[in-house]
């Protein structure tokens, strides 16, 4: 049993006391443990179900399984003591800031805004000169860089890209001649509505920009900063409330996080694990969408959100448990949303959270972490061809290029007209956490970070028939001194 046990640890398999018992009775059990994917919580259910054999499946997602720093010069994660208590600051909340009217003279105040930041990141980082479209010169031969808003691409008959740039000056049309230039991916990842730098030439004989270079803002390359010894553990799109919320696999996860279950290491972690940040979707609503009833298991905002704080009040108050909304959250649906307030979520007023809004910053203890939900991430997989469902970070690797958490206006994310445009990245995070899509992927980006916490909804009948295959009952962690990224599994 002992060398049993052991053998356990060096698998990173946290074992509940109940299983231990069982595992004595049946020895084939024990050969059915030891295959289960690092840091599964052994519960006796999972044992009973586990059937044969079966390993898991990495989903290309290599540098983001459990094990291994994920950076170089972290420290050993769970030795050392934690002396001091960790910090939670709210660095960024859009929460009653929104001052928009919803009028058009906003939503160009809106774009005003997000072409000067953008331009000015793009100046400072790529260092370009640009010209205002309007002063660029037509019908003559001269050497130009812009920058400006990307108002519609279109294929030509011949298989290039035609392009409008706009900014405040005026509107030019351009051109990419795609094999000639080399730009295929660059040009065909180009979403209506984001800001962009491009360089290129005008002509005696045309009015078309040729364009020879395109630029993102992106980000520079970060040293990521770092906290104390402690983890936090990152989860969203619960849809407590639904048919489909998968409430026992969340229960596993938190009693994990109790220390309930897991050898003396194990338990030493879920001791550190200080923080729970929270992407949004935490219920699933009423009336989000039609037909939404016979989907539903409790029927009322209120007591959605009660159910889903009766769960985590059974977490110990040293974790600092942190809520942003979603689209199936009891606030308006025009990003940024707003934090979700007590006149339906009074439950969530509970002394170890704090709610924020989506997008937000947070501080888990000097580790800037940035929540947003994701809405855009739909339009991103809709238009950019090298990102999918089954690899949400791409996506998000889009928007950090971009500067931008939600680039194109008027499709599947609704913006609120602002003054000033929240959505704009302007401090590079050292985590940029989402959800919506209910698939798992962690990644880093340039020191960034990536993490989308997938789901603890199994698959919808509308996710049917899409196509989507979520990933639910997956919690990423992270070491908030070392980096270290793990990837715990509880469905
Ligand atoms: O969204 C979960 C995922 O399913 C997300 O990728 C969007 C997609 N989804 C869900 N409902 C719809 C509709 N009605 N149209 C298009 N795409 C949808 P969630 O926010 O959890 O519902
Ligand atoms: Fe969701
Ligand atoms: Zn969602």
């Amino acid at each position: 049993m002992k060398e049993f046990l052991e053998k356990c640890a060096e698998r990173r398999l946290l074992l509940h006391p109940e299983t231990v018992s069982m595992l004595g009775a049946d020895g084939g059990l024990v050969s059915r443990v030891l295959d289960l994917p690092e840091w599964t919580v052994v519960t006796p259910d999972k044992l009973l179900e586990t059937g044969p054999a079966r390993r898991e499946v990495s989903g290309g997602n290599g540098a983001a399984e459990g094990g291994g720093p994920a950076r170089t010069g972290g420290e050993a994660a769970s030795h050392g003591n934690a002396s001091r208590e960790p910090s939670l600051e709210v660095l960024v909340d859009a929460t009653g800031e929104s001052e928009g009217s919803g009028e058009l003279r906003d939503l160009n105040a809106l774009f005003r805004d997000r072409l000067e930041r953008l331009g000015g990141i793009l100046k400072r980082r790529r260092g370009i000169n640009p010209r205002k479209v309007g002063t660029i010169p037509r019908k003559m031969e001269r050497q130009v860089a812009t920058v400006g808003m990307v108002s519609s691409v279109s294929e030509t008959n011949n298989g290039n890209l035609l392009l409008r740039i706009e900014d405040e000056t005026g509107e030019m049309p351009a051109i990419v001649l795609l094999r000639d230039t080399g730009l295929t991916e660059e040009a065909g990842a180009l979403l209506v509505d984001e800001v962009v730098g491009v360089a290129g030439h005008t002509r005696k004989d045309s009015d078309l920009l040729l364009v020879e270079e395109i630029m993102r803002p992106d980000v520079p390359s970060v040293e990521p900063g770092r906290g104390g010894n402690y983890y936090a553990a990152f989860i969203s799109d619960l849809h407590v409330g639904s048919t489909t919320f998968l409430g026992e696999e969340l229960e596993r996860f938190f009693s994990w996080l109790r220390g309930d279950v897991g050898n003396e290491e194990q338990r030493d972690i879920a001791a550190k694990t200080r923080f729970l940040v929270i992407a949004g979707d935490v219920v699933d609503g009423v009336g989000v969408y039609p037909g939404q009833e016979s989907h539903l298991s409790v029927t009322d905002l209120v007591e959605q959100y009660e159910e889903a704080a009766n769960l985590l009040d059974t977490l110990p108050d040293h974790v600092e448990i942190i809520v942003a909304p979603g689209n199936h959250d009891a606030v308006r649906q025009a990003e940024p949303q707003p934090a979700v307030s007590d006149e339906f979520a009074e439950a969530l007023d509970m002394k170890s959270l704090t709610l924020v809004s989506s997008p937000s910053t947070v501080s888990l203890d000097g580790v800037k972490v940035l929540v947003y939900h994701g809405r855009s991430l739909d339009d991103v997989v809709n238009c950019v061809p090298s990102a999918t469902y089954e690899e949400p970070t791409a996506a998000m690797k889009e928007l950090m290029r971009r500067r931008h958490l939600a680039p194109v206006y008027g499709s599947r994310t609704p913006i609120s007209p602002e003054k000033s445009d929240f959505m704009l990245v302007d401090d590079v995070p050292d985590v940029l956490h989402c959800g919506h899509v209910h698939t798992f992927g962690m990644d880093s980006y340039r020191g960034v970070t990536l993490i989308n916490s997938g789901t603890w909804q199994s698959q919808t009948d509308f996710q049917k028939r899409m196509g989507i295959e979520p990933d639910p009952g997956i919690v990423p962690l992270m070491n908030l001194s070392s980096g270290e990224r793990m990837k715990l599994r509880f469905a």
